[in-house]
């Protein structure tokens, strides 16, 4: 393809506009320019795509879907022109027809698809996959309203609807085309057919039309367009079927909104329907496209895989087993051996409340024909096993007990591989969660440590530190990401080093900036030390702990001794909306940042900002700018973490617990360039008489942090102050805030000398950069790619 040129480009966009708007540029607002510019790209891309969707068919390439009820994309205007190699053109051009890019680029919606780390890691892999030019394809729900808005009124979290799609959605096409029908409900019985077969009956079902809505994932300049495909809700069309007005606004909730909580079960009917909905419509989906190319069903997996990313998606093994038995004609022993071919499976969590478990009557009124098969899955699990390893570990973990459908053992018994995501959460499944499985299938069993985009998070985020990178290394790091080793050989370059201390500077300033705009707040870029915890707010992640310590810091300040470096603490976090307790942390953390923001005794000293609606944008604001990365979950708690990864990637120094991903961190850069503090998971474990009031009663520093809770030192909190107090002591305190406060106040007056040396400071952020690159989601996606989907790709560097 010819290169594009700046006048050609200006040309078909002022075309564009035109044809959408019937305006001139000059008239146009933010929100167009935007959509015209998306139309452009997709208009761009679509050759592409099509080229890719026919190299996968017409050379029967195995292909991948990764199921999954959350996807978190971050907004793709600014991915897609990287992606495409056009920034510079259409940068360069939109400037001279007088346009603002950064508001262009801010029209854009964030979909909030997703809570957390789950949605955004499934996102980052269809970016990397793409990049490798690897058939993998994005099944989820096409969520009318994403995950809520949330501000601050008087320091508690208000959550309002994001209505992401009000005006729109450039990316996506409709395909009414590939619409499937989801049945729900109503009776089930198997009867014979004229052939003598055993085929199923249904009366009073109530049957949804799912219609896919597609979106193309964007390969890094290499002309590989994948597909991210998401399913909305509708009436069937069918003139002679009826629905009351209670059934019409049945089938149109399934879709309308995205679960608000982040690794916590939750048994609601509407959800299960919303996970069968999911699995139903993209397993048919699938089924229907691969009948297209082949005659049998028998050889599936070798040109499908499907992934179950947490056990939301699990019910796509009793669907396929549907399919294959049902409409397919296969006898169960053909089907079965299909499926767990088909199938693998991650988990991504360490938690008993995340743990998903049906109760069996919910599963038997609302998919019956699923739970009759999950019954025979049960009853062949316990024949077959039974006689090998004895009741009590069968009756442990087979897929039906306790009156429950237990969802991570249907999963494990269904599929070929089951992964945890970070090495200690592999450990911990194989020797704790998941071990009576792990006895059973200990060859199913494997870990692939998570990964970030370097596209998103470098690029994207942090062109100055983009552009140093380029400066100095020679390698292609944007297509080798172990290539960004080679910074290491400037760790004590002390040019490179203040180089890098600019880029950090230029960063923090402008994230100053914004925290004035939004936030009203003045924080200082120039002495003090930005410290981010950004990360959904849940108790295991411990941004108690955090805000303890800044009391701690505050309390310092006011007894007359000033901090040794000023900070500046950076919260982000949202908290479910039914999350008692997290709301109260959040309160706390505004009436800390309340009072420490306006004691003219403190100053410059300290502040406290919490930046509100955490969600992908807001990071790529903060992320760069951070020059401590605080991962503090107590240990065997986080499964994985992504977070850390990233803020590491932009030369933040780690402070961290040894949990989930930090301890592969810790040894990559080693125990001079991370602060690590806090119990390990062995010694959480052996800890059996634990007494939080113990260690408060003999410890007269802490008994004065604790006490402000409750003393009138932060105004406005009588109720929560009183109540995380007690969480403390009264309640024992769940996740040792207490045990590890001593030594997580050490670690943090180590940051505070460790930055007052620059020269060390920054050779210790070279060093994680350097490092960084091992966890790349390109990475991580060619193993998921070469060790459970058994796919193509391009080479990406060593691995
Ligand atoms: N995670 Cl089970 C979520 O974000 N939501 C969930 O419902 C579950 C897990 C996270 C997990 O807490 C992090 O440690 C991981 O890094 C992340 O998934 C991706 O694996």
């Amino acid at each position: 393809m010819a290169k594009l040129t700046v006048p050609e480009f200006k040309e078909q966009y002022k075309n564009m506009i035109l044809r959408l708007y019937a305006e001139d540029v000059k008239d146009s607002d933010a929100h167009q320019q935007y959509t015209a510019l998306a139309l452009w790209l997709r208009d761009y891309y679509a050759p592409f795509l099509k080229a890719t969707r026919q190299h996968y068919e017409n050379d029967r390439v195995k292909e991948a879907y990764y199921f999954a009820i959350e996807f978190l994309p971050g907004r793709m205007l600014e991915t897609n022109m990287l992606n495409l190699g056009v920034t510079d053109v259409v940068t360069t051009a939109m400037m001279q027809m007088g346009l603002d890019m950064d508001k262009v680029v801010d029209a854009e919606p964030d979909p909030g698809l997703g809570n957390g780390g789950l949605g955004r890691l499934g996102s980052e892999f269809l970016d990397s996959a793409a990049a490798l030019h690897m058939p993998l394809n994005g099944n989820g729900i096409r969520y009318q309203y994403g995950l809520f808005r949330q501000s601050f009124v008087n320091g508690y979290q208000v959550e309002m609807p994001d209505d992401w799609l009000r005006n729109g959605n450039a990316w996506e096409v409709r395909k009414e085309n590939r619409a499937c029908l989801v049945r729900f409900g109503g009776n089930t019985w198997l009867a014979e057919d004229a052939f003598g077969r055993l085929v199923p009956h249904y009366e009073n079902t109530t049957d949804v039309l799912a219609v896919p809505y597609d979106t193309g994932v964007v390969g890094y300049q290499n002309q590989t367009v994948n597909t991210f495909r998401l399913w909305s809700a509708e009436l069937p069309t069918d003139p002679a079927v009826t629905y009351t007005l209670q059934q019409k606004e049945e089938v149109n909730e399934i879709t309308e909104i995205l679960y608000p909580d982040d690794s916590n079960y939750e048994g609601r009917l509407l959800r299960l329907k919303q996970e069968y909905f999911l699995v139903s419509a993209g397993v048919q989906s699938i089924v229907r496209h691969y009948r297209k190319h082949h005659r049998s069903l028998n050889h599936m997996d070798a040109t499908v895989a499907i992934h179950i990313n947490d056990t939301h998606p699990a019910m796509a093994i009793p669907e396929m087993m549907r399919i294959l038995m049902d409409e397919e004609f296969m006898s169960w022993d053909q089907a079965w051996a299909i499926t767990t071919k088909v199938m693998s499976y991650t988990n991504h969590t360490l938690l008993s409340e995340s743990l998903e478990t049906w109760p069996q009557d919910m599963v038997a009124q609302t998919v019956p024909r699923i739970y009759q098969i999950i019954q025979e899955i049960d009853r062949r699990f316990r024949e077959l096993q039974t006689p090998v390893y004895g009741a009590d570990r069968v009756n442990r973990c087979a897929p039906l007990g306790d009156g429950t459908v237990r969802m991570a053992y249907l999963a494990v018994i269904g599929s070929h591989s089951v992964n945890g995501v970070a090495k200690l959460h592999t450990e911990l499944l194989e020797k704790d969660v998941l071990k009576d499985l792990y006895r059973i299938y200990p060859a199913r069993f494997n870990n692939k440590t998570n990964g970030i985009t370097m596209r998103r998070w470098l690029q994207i985020a942090n062109p100055a530190l983009t552009h140093l990178l380029n400066e100095k290394l020679n390698g292609d790091w944007c297509h080798r990401p172990l290539d960004i080793m080679g910074v290491q050989s400037f760790a004590k370059d002390p040019t490179f080093l203040k180089e890098l201390q600019e880029v950090k500077h230029k960063n923090k300033v402008a994230l100053a900036k914004k925290i004035r705009a939004r936030e009203n707040i003045s924080v200082d870029p120039e002495h003090a030390i930005f410290d981010v915890q950004i990360k959904r707010l849940h108790a295991y992640k411990r941004q108690l702990l955090h805000a303890l310590f800044i009391i701690d810091e505050y309390q310092q300040i006011k007894a007359g001794q000033p901090l040794s470096v000023p900070r500046v603490h950076i919260f982000s976090a949202k908290a479910a909306p039914s999350y008692y307790y997290a709301k109260e942390i959040i309160k706390l953390i505004n009436e800390i940042a309340n009072t420490v923001n306006h004691d003219p005794a403190v100053g410059d000293q300290l502040k406290v900002v919490f930046v509100p609606n955490y969600g992908v944008s807001e990071a790529e604001d903060m992320i760069p700018a951070a020059d401590v990365s605080e991962q503090i979950s107590l240990a065997g708690k986080e499964a994985s973490g992504t977070s850390n990864m990233k803020l590491m990637a932009n030369g933040a120094i780690t402070l961290a617990t040894m949990d989930g991903a930090n301890i592969e961190i810790a040894d990559a850069v080693g125990e001079d360039n991370i602060v690590t503090f806090g119990m390990t998971v062995d010694e959480v474990g052996a800890y059996t008489n634990y007494s939080s009031q113990a260690i408060f009663d003999s410890d007269k520093h802490l008994q004065k942090v604790v006490n402000a809770l409750i003393d009138g030192t932060i105004p406005n909190i009588t109720r929560e102050g009183r109540d995380i107090y007690n969480s403390l002591l009264q309640y024992n305190d769940e996740y040792f805030v207490l045990a590890d406060y001593e030594s997580y106040v050490k670690a943090q007056d180590k940051i505070s000398t460790l930055y007052q040396d620059p020269e060390k400071w920054y050779s210790m952020a070279c060093i994680n950069i350097a490092k960084s690159g091992q966890f790349s989601s390109d990475l991580t996606i060619a193993r998921y790619g070469d060790d459970i989907w058994h796919l193509t790709r391009d080479q990406v560097g060593v691995n």
